[in-house]
């Protein structure tokens, strides 16, 4: 068995940029926002030797982070694509992180670089990113992320036991002020005390309002696996300041964009669960490398999302069968979001999702839902 990071390089010719609407079968509201469809841009590699694909998992607008999809797309095609493709375009995922060094942030743009590079790779060498990566397992336990619905509470709780019959093994619902101690507690009663039940604010209150600190008192109340990411990324000394007053386990997401702010966070008491998301940190690489940091100092991690196509939710799995990753991601089924995936669809069985098997992501999109697809390529 090759051992990770020895895989040969692959002579990149080509990077291009396939952008494609695809609608949710439900609404997604966050605090920041609500969609009803996505723009997902997959970014092939065209090599000598295999093509490689990887997702592009911005948002539409910069309120998850400063990142959004039309800058990320501009960023790629005119900073990141020609540093990788000259001088010399023998590359491997590690080369990738090597020439964009100098570019600051930027990170969800350079993992869809990075990811697609790994799988043209991995696909040359005839390997899957979870056998690449040291995967422990051959599926990973399903959570699923239910966004505020427009019918409030009672819709909530609707879909949530929805989702619990389809046998997700836990909930994490979306909450912002005014919507949170009193819709969770009418959730935790409706779907019992035996279920996983975890919220995420996306940093949507403000340690100095007295009223925002209340509700979340609250809300610590109710017996939830963690509280993720309730205060702005940069507020760590106020994560850890409240993560010691709560019995509840806090848990960032959006603070954490790489392996020495997962280490910061991690000293001084801000998190005691990570989020991990391969795009929030800049790659497969960084991500591993997070997990290996919180793995050093016992701090368990799963997986997050971003409303992934199968392309960028088969890395998320292969990631989530890795050793660290203790609790259900976000990485839901497909038809939690789509009626059609991109790919070849993720299934869920028995609360799992399997690992895909075959060689790189072990998923490709399928040519008929690229036909109507918008193309940019750049050469190398
Ligand atoms: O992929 O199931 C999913 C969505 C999971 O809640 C989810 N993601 O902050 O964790 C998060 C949000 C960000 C979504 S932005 C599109
Ligand atoms: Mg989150």
């Amino acid at each position: 068995m090759t051992a990770p990071g020895t895989l040969p390089p692959v002579g990149v010719e080509a990077v291009e940029l396939w952008t494609v609407e695809l609608p949710l079968v439900v609404p997604f509201t966050t605090s920041f926002g609500r969609q009803t469809s996505r723009e997902i841009v997959l970014l092939r590699v065209r090599t000598d030797t295999a093509d490689g694909w990887g997702e592009l998992v911005t948002p539409p607008a910069p309120v998850y982070s400063e990142e959004f999809t039309a800058g990320a797309v501009l960023v790629l095609g005119d900073h990141l694509v020609p540093r990788v493709l000259a001088p010399g375009s023998d590359l491997t995922a590690e080369l990738i992180v090597d020439r964009l060094d100098a570019v600051h942030g930027h990170r969800m743009a350079r993992a869809a670089l990075e990811t697609a590079v790994l799988d043209a790779q991995l696909r040359t060498a005839g390997r899957s990113l979870a056998d690449h990566l040291g995967a422990v397992r051959d599926r990973v336990p399903a959570g699923v992320s239910v966004g505020i619905p427009d019918g409030g509470i009672a819709e909530l709780i609707e879909q949530a036991e929805g989702y619990l019959d389809a046998g997700y093994l836990r909930i994490k619902a979306k909450i912002q002020p005014g919507f949170d101690a009193q819709a969770m507690a009418e959730l935790r009663a409706a779907i019992g005390d035996h279920v996983a039940l975890q919220v995420d604010a996306n940093a949507a209150y403000d340690p100095d309002d007295d009223a925002h600190v209340r509700a979340l008192d609250a809300v610590d109340e109710l017996g939830m696996t963690l509280i993720e990411q309730p205060f702005a990324p940069d507020r760590l000394r106020d994560h850890a300041h409240h993560a010691q007053r709560w019995r509840t386990p806090v848990c960032l997401d959006e603070s954490i964009h790489d392996r020495i702010r997962a280490r910061d966070a991690i000293r001084c008491g801000a998190t005691s669960v990570v989020n991990i998301k391969l795009g929030r940190v800049g790659g497969v690489l960084e991500a591993v490398a997070v997990r290996d940091v919180c793995r050093d100092a016992d701090v368990p991690v799963w997986c997050g999302g971003m409303l992934e196509s199968g392309i960028g939710r088969a890395a998320n799995v292969a990631l989530a069968a890795l050793d660290g990753f203790a609790l259900p991601g976000d990485t839901s089924a497909s038809d939690r979001y789509w009626r059609e995936d991109l790919t070849e669809p993720f299934v869920l069985d028995d609360g799992h999702v399997a690992v895909p098997t075959g060689p790189g992501l072990g998923r490709t999109p399928r040519p008929a839902v690229l036909a109507g697809a918008a193309v940019v390529r750049f050469d190398g």
